[in-house]
């Protein structure tokens, strides 16, 4: 019973590429989405991390994805980059559009990057954090499936909507935080289903619209959002500025074009970069020791920063590996050839 096994960092990409291409990928898909994975299982974010492998396999199964599409970069406006995904998973999409993204925010000091027609399975942080490192503010936002009730009501609406954000610092790894808009990814009640736990009382409520603390009543019920009406303002937000803002999908229309297969969500996501010097010339460098002055306040105070616990897992995983459940890599290994 919940039985683990230590994996070398190395064989999580392996594993995941494999899987991946077995599961009909293409090699620039299998090699984006296993960076994506690889990440989230080095940092410990359990709920995107080799976990996903599972839900984009059976997603090219359902016959949804295109397993091998190739994104289409558009130079769509001066501040305005757009990406067709052409209904493949996102990661590479983002692969694809992110150095046209990083150029014009450099020459704009503000642009965005449009993706669409992508089907998402992943953490946004990422994203994010890549961008950071090359110098740039960056913040994402995308919605998923309508799986989460807004507050006051009992009826889903909203995706589980996570919004990222990235701030590069002088002498060390970005600030980032990475979270969804209802209580908790919705990946997180998977793995409680999975590993037969009870959900806390607050993430969800039942299809009668009572609270529960069965992840599978959770599931089949509506999720809640975080931060109660504040959670579903930022939701309504999301959908809005991700979805028609961009031309694409909301969550509810996501869900309906999924026609019960069970696929990961279609829609789009949207990727805004800053870039201070463009903002600040040269007074960039003593805004950013404002910033840090800040940081020193959260921190010199004992609390910590989002994205810390992550950092601290990434350096653990790279010295001894990382632990995934026994029946996690028993459902990966059933998914490669036969040797
Ligand atoms: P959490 O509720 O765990 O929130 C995660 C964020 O909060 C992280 O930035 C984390 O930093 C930070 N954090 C957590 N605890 C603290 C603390 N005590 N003090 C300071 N910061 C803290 O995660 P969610 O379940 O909401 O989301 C998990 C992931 O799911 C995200 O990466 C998100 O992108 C992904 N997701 C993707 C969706 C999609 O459609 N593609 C949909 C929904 C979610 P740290 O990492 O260091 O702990
Ligand atoms: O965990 O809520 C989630 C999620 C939705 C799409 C990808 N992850």
């Amino acid at each position: 019973m919940n039985e683990e096994v230590t994996l070398p960092l190395e064989e999580v990409r392996r594993i995941s590429i494999d899987v991946l291409k077995a599961g009909g990928l293409s090699d620039d898909h299998a090699h984006a989405i296993a960076e994506i994975v690889y990440a989230g299982q080095r940092d410990e974010c359990h709920s995107h991390g080799m976990y996903r492998l599972l839900g984009c396999v059976r997603s090219v199964k359902e016959g949804k994805v295109n397993p091998k599409a190739v994104p289409d970069v558009v130079d769509h406006a001066p501040a305005v980059v757009r990406v067709d995904a052409r209904f493949g998973f996102s990661p590479l999409a983002f692969e694809c559009g992110k150095p046209l993204l990083v150029e014009k925010a450099r020459r704009t000091g503000l642009a965005a990057m449009a993706i669409n027609n992508c089907y998402h399975f992943s953490a946004l942080w990422p994203e994010v954090e890549a961008i950071s490192t090359d110098g740039l503010v960056a913040l994402a936002m995308t919605p998923s499936h309508s799986w989460v009730a807004p507050a006051g009501g009992s009826k889903p609406v909203f995706g589980t909507n996570p919004i990222a954000f990235a701030w590069p610092r002088p002498d060390g790894p970005p600030f980032v935080f990475d979270f969804a808009t209802s209580a908790i990814a919705r990946g997180e009640i998977e793995l409680h289903r999975r590993a037969g736990k009870p959900i806390p009382t607050g993430w969800a409520v039942d299809r009668a619209g009572n609270p529960t603390n069965d992840p599978a009543a959770a599931l089949a019920g509506a999720m809640l959002t975080f931060g109660g009406h504040k959670g579903s303002a930022l939701s309504a937000m999301i959908e809005l500025m991700a979805g028609p803002l961009i031309g694409d999908m909301m969550s509810a229309e996501s869900m309906a074009f999924d026609e019960g297969v069970g696929a990961a969500p279609c829609h789009g996501e949207l990727i805004l970069a800053f870039d201070p010097k463009v903002f600040l010339g040269a007074d960039a460098a003593q805004h950013v020791a404002r910033a840090e002055r800040m940081f020193e306040a959260i921190v010199g105070q004992g609390a910590r920063l989002p994205s810390q616990r992550r950092y601290e897992a990434r350096k653990r995983s790279k010295l001894d590996g990382v632990r995934i459940p026994r029946a996690l890599y028993d459902d990966l290994q059933a998914l490669l050839p036969h040797r």
